[in-house]
């Protein structure tokens, strides 16, 4: 099956630079996917955007090349509930990726546990509108305490201003909730503001609560472009979102994952080159420690604790 890819969205970064910060060794890219390809692995049909193909073959090729050690593959929107092209990248990363699926109510026992054995350790529920359709909030839960008995976790992505409205749901989950993004914060709006601040209340009262320090791209205003000032000073890509990720990897170091979000989906003004996005790294994480727990210590906790 041939698709067309939505108008407008770019394709990924060709040719990414070398980052200059090197990572730890064992690092693990905790939030990517794969698209297809869409001849092996159709799309969705209630999908609300076509993206460009992006392997399996391709992300293991970006792992190597930025000096990751492993990789979370979370499903994406655009293969609906059909975990097939994530399934297929981990059971051939050589045990060295594990994926996070999305299911529907109807999904079987047996089919949670050929889940699990392909890597699978957490589902994902996306409440970010112009993704997803509506799932009742019981099918959700259900799902919830279905997964919690698989030692699983839930992956919740959604935009800062839903938070209060979604608030009693995510704080009755029973399993390690993830949040996607810091939950997409307004980065035009003081990180002292009563909107990040309730998202920090969230995480500091709610322990089972971790969260992904990604997608600068998704959330900068100031954009990739580097500023030199009048001062002289250089002020460094996505310059605007550094005080609001430093801010949750130093009150939770030990709850925070980061990822490249590669190939970015939904991307029409730029597309990040993946090794600027690992020089974002230490502004964020500014110590050796802080490094270590964000890209080793903590994914390795969640995903291969048999290991860690
Ligand atoms: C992300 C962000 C986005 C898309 C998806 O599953 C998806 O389609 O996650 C987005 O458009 O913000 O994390 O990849």
């Amino acid at each position: 099956m041939s698709f067309e890819k939505t108008p407008g969205w770019l394709d990924w970064y060709q040719g990414p630079t070398r980052p200059r910060f090197q990572v730890p060794v064992g690092s693990v890219d905790a939030h990517c996917h794969v698209f297809g390809p869409g001849a092996e692995f159709p799309y969705a049909p209630e999908r609300k955007y076509t993206p460009c193909d992006a392997s399996k073959t391709q992300l293991y090729a970006l792992r190597d090349h930025l000096g990751f050690a492993r990789n979370v593959v979370v499903q994406a929107t655009c293969h609906g509930a059909d975990n097939r092209a994530m399934v297929d990248a981990l059971v051939h990363s050589g045990g060295k990726a594990r994926g996070v699926a999305t299911v529907k109510r109807s999904i079987s026992d047996a089919e949670l546990q050929a889940l699990h054995q392909a890597g699978v350790r957490g589902v994902r529920f996306n409440f970010v509108k112009r993704l997803v359709d509506f799932t009742p909030k019981d099918e959700l839960m259900e799902i919830a305490a279905r997964i919690q008995k698989l030692g699983w976790h839930v992956v919740i992505y959604f935009e800062a201003v839903d938070l209060p409205e979604l608030w009693d749901f995510f704080t009755q989950l029973p399993t390690t909730v993830v949040v996607d993004h810091m939950g997409r914060p307004d980065v035009s709006l003081p990180v002292d503001g009563p909107q990040f601040a309730l998202f920090e209340r969230f995480m500091r009262e709610h322990s089972n609560v971790w969260s992904k320090v990604s997608c600068p791209e998704r959330l900068s205003l100031t954009g990739p472009k580097a500023l030199n000032s009048e001062m002289g000073l250089v002020h460094g890509a996505y310059r605007d979102v550094v005080p609001f990720a430093r801010r949750i990897v130093e009150q939770f170091p030990d709850r925070v994952l980061w990822g490249t979000d590669w190939p970015h989906p939904n991307l029409r003004d730029h597309m990040p080159d993946d090794g600027l996005l690992v020089d974002f790294i230490p502004h964020i994480a500014t110590t050796a420690e802080l490094q270590r727990k964000l890209l080793v210590d903590n994914p390795m906790r969640l995903y291969w604790p048999e290991e860690a």
